[in-house]
């Protein structure tokens, strides 16, 4: 990661960050004024509703780029909850920590690399089983996991119901049930992802 002075101001100076910064800029929002916390990633095996999670919280303002060296992809947008905005990355789809396809691979790095303030697993609830071992690997690999259980509509379709609070204690971390085209669940989703944000937008000297 490069030094804190270069991204801001889109340099290289060949240096590296020294330490995780608990804020990373401070916004001019109407007439308040804001602080971004660290940014929040979605990640998943493919195709269990990241992007539709991603479009849902984002919004509009959104900037797609290549990862740094490859021809991956990775969108980032900003959500806001209260009065701070926080940096959304929507990741490629993985389906392990051990990468095989340059997608994975963008998905681990951007994980391990880039300092985040809760990692949100995005799992199809209708195949909740397969998808609990990259739960297990996140938590494991010590990052702040939310399990966002997608697509429930289709789960009750199905008959299925999902047991939240006990989900909860066996794993250890925050569970959201949502249907992320439908809208459904995404305050719930905001509201546990607040815990992981700084207690208050405290603002930083110019
Ligand atoms: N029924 C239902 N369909 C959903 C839901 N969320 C997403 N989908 C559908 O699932 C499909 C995949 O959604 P994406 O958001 O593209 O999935 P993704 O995880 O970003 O996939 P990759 O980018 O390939 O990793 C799309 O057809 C969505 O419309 C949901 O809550 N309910
Ligand atoms: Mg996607």
């Amino acid at each position: 990661m490069e030094c804190h002075k270069c991204q801001s101001q889109g340099q290289s100076c060949g240096k590296k960050s020294g330490g995780l910064p608990l804020f990373r800029k401070k916004q001019q929002s109407g007439n308040r004024e804001v602080c971004s916390s660290l940014p929040i990633a979605l990640v998943g095996m493919p195709n269990v509703g990241k992007s539709v999670l991603f479009n849902a919280l984002t919004g509009i303002y959104v900037t797609v780029s290549n990862y740094p060296g490859t021809t991956v992809e990775v969108s980032r947008g900003l959500m806001q909850i209260g009065e701070q905005s926080i940096t959304v990355i929507d990741t490629p789809g993985m389906y392990s920590l051990l990468p095989i396809s340059e997608e994975e691979k963008v998905a681990r790095d951007l994980l391990l690399t880039e300092p985040l303030a809760s990692v949100i697993h995005v799992v199809d609830a209708k195949n909740l089983g397969r998808m609990l071992s990259l739960t297990f690997q996140l938590i494991e690999a010590g990052l702040p996991v939310i399990l966002a259980v997608n697509m429930m509509d289709e789960a009750h379709h199905w008959g299925l119901d999902l047991r939240q609070e006990a989900l909860e204690i066996e794993l250890g971390i925050p569970v959201v049930c949502m249907a992320a085209a439908l809208n459904q669940g995404i305050d719930e989703l905001k509201h546990r992802i607040t815990p992981f944000l700084p207690v208050e937008a405290v603002m930083i000297p110019a």
